[in-house]
């Protein structure tokens, strides 16, 4: 007997059971994706982090296979392995980890190397292969060195990691090597504190950077941990990349709504950079305890840099195979906004909005009688999107707020909204913004969708909704 979990997504990537957080390691290895990820097998919380394993041959459908790596008990690696990345070291799959420890430094660089079919992982002898932060920094980082970024160069491996410097903000390292085992320090790639972007940023601690390169752009992507609402963010900084450097023209949010962390990506054969990033829960850790679960990963997305400089995110385009029955609804506004139709918990809509002269928008995950509702609501007057979840759910230990990402629109610009929808989560793409979030409705009758039309707010709209059909096999 099952009893069915109403919040577990349904086609977003997450363990059989257990504590998930960072994606780690996203490789194409051998005509198949192969994805690592921050995992704890002993239950639903951060502890003794493993690196968990699945493997897919087109994104969307995983099969899941042994955890990766795990702590080695009196290893530089016996408190966790934590977040790094995947390198093709001349046909050898290598991890490139963070080691954590208990020791003066506690936080080193290690590796280990795979067979070729990546079931079996062996660590390093050289482990740790960088056992302590750059000299002017060794006393200073709090024990906070981590999540090694790896990428080949001119013949040569070049390194991005994570370092705090206490009382100062973050900085983003540089290091070089020809062997992946000694590595040379080359200096600060990105010293100080994300205040200048947005004042309410403490900046304590940046994690998971990565450099992606767009040819004569590149974007450096990292998470910047600890702001006072404890929301977390994934910024860029894009700009021309030369002799080393990265002089950086623009600087933002990726993805809007404070669930979305740790984004790492990886380049696959046809040449698109693929992003994911781990959704936190947003409910308590009891009830992450009841479920057996915590944490799950974004959907596959593709990073692109736009004509305005600016890097765009947009669903990987293999997620269309999990789409069944589908419905079209074409109607006008306001007239049509007041149905309220089931859906269902795991969809995918896409809502095209005549130019907004008023407040338009999609509810998701609704109550017939209106008591739980998530509402996706653009304000043009603003120029803002926001995703509100404060009548989500009839429970009290969840988080309920409203997220709002800046979204302007051109004039007479149409409004797409592409929203995916799995049980407790909601990812929305638009013209430009990404805002997300994570709900928790308690009816089983909470699967309804309608329109929403403010006062102004006239012209057509068509309505596409997808059931959309889970995607995980488990092996035993
Ligand atoms: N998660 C990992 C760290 C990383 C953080 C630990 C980001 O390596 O800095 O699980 O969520």
């Amino acid at each position: 007997f099952v009893r069915r979990d109403p919040h577990r997504p349904g086609y977003h990537f997450l363990p059989p059971a257990n504590w998930m957080n960072d994606p780690n390691g996203f490789i194409q290895w051998r005509g198949e994706y192969h994805l690592f990820y921050q995992y704890n097998p002993a239950g639903p919380w951060h502890g003794h982090i493993h690196w968990g394993h699945a493997v897919s041959k087109d994104l969307v459908h995983w099969q899941h296979l042994p955890i990766a790596l795990a702590p080695t008990p009196g290893g530089p690696d016996e408190e966790g392995c934590w977040s790094g990345c995947a390198v093709d070291d001349n046909g050898t799959p290598t991890l490139v980890y963070t080691g954590v420890h208990t020791g003066v430094h506690p936080q080193v660089v290690c590796l280990a190397t795979g067979d070729s079919d990546m079931r079996t992982w062996r660590k390093d002898p050289a482990n740790p292969v960088i056992a302590e932060p750059p000299a002017h920094i060794r006393h200073r980082t709090g024990g906070h060195f981590r999540d090694p970024f790896v990428w080949r160069e001119n013949g040569r491996w070049e390194m991005l990691i994570a370092a705090k410097i206490e009382n100062k903000g973050s900085v983003i390292l540089h290091y070089r090597s020809d062997d992946l085992r000694q590595w040379e320090y080359m200096g600060t790639f990105l010293e100080g504190d994300v205040r200048q972007i947005y004042p309410f940023w403490t900046g304590t601690m940046w994690e998971c950077p990565n450099l992606v390169d767009f040819g004569e752009q590149r974007s450096l992507i990292f998470s910047v941990q600890a702001n006072p609402r404890d929301h977390l963010y994934v910024v860029h900084y894009t700009g021309p990349y030369r002799d080393g450097r990265l002089h950086a023209r623009q600087q933002g949010i990726l993805v809007y709504g404070g669930y979305f962390y740790a984004a790492h990506v990886a380049r696959v054969a046809d040449g698109r950079h693929i992003l994911w990033a781990w959704l936190k829960e947003g409910r308590s850790e009891a009830a992450c305890q009841q479920a057996g679960w915590a944490g799950i990963l974004s959907l596959p997305l593709e990073l692109t840099l736009g004509e305005d400089g600016e890097p765009r995110l947009t669903p990987a385009r293999e997620l269309t195979k999990l789409r069944r029955v589908h419905r079209r609804f074409a109607g006008h506004l306001p007239e049509d906004a007041i149905r309220w139709d089931t859906a269902g918990g795991s969809l995918e809509i896409v809502a095209r909005f005549a130019p907004p002269t008023g407040e338009v928008g999609v509810v998701v995950l609704a109550a017939p009688d209106g008591s739980e509702e998530t509402r996706i609501v653009y304000r043009p007057e603003l120029a803002q999107l926001y995703l509100e979840t404060n009548d989500s759910s009839l429970a009290e230990d969840v988080d309920k707020n409203v997220q709002v990402a800046p979204l302007a629109l051109a004039s007479g610009e149409e409004l797409e909204l592409r929203i995916f929808v799995d049980q407790s989560v909601v990812e929305i793409f638009t013209n430009r913004a990404c805002l997300m979030g994570r709900v928790y409705p308690t009816r089983s009758d909470s699967v309804g969708i309608r329109l929403i039309a403010g006062p102004g707010a006239t012209g057509p709209v068509t309505l596409d909704v997808w059931h959309l059909v889970p995607n995980t096999l488990f092996v035993v």
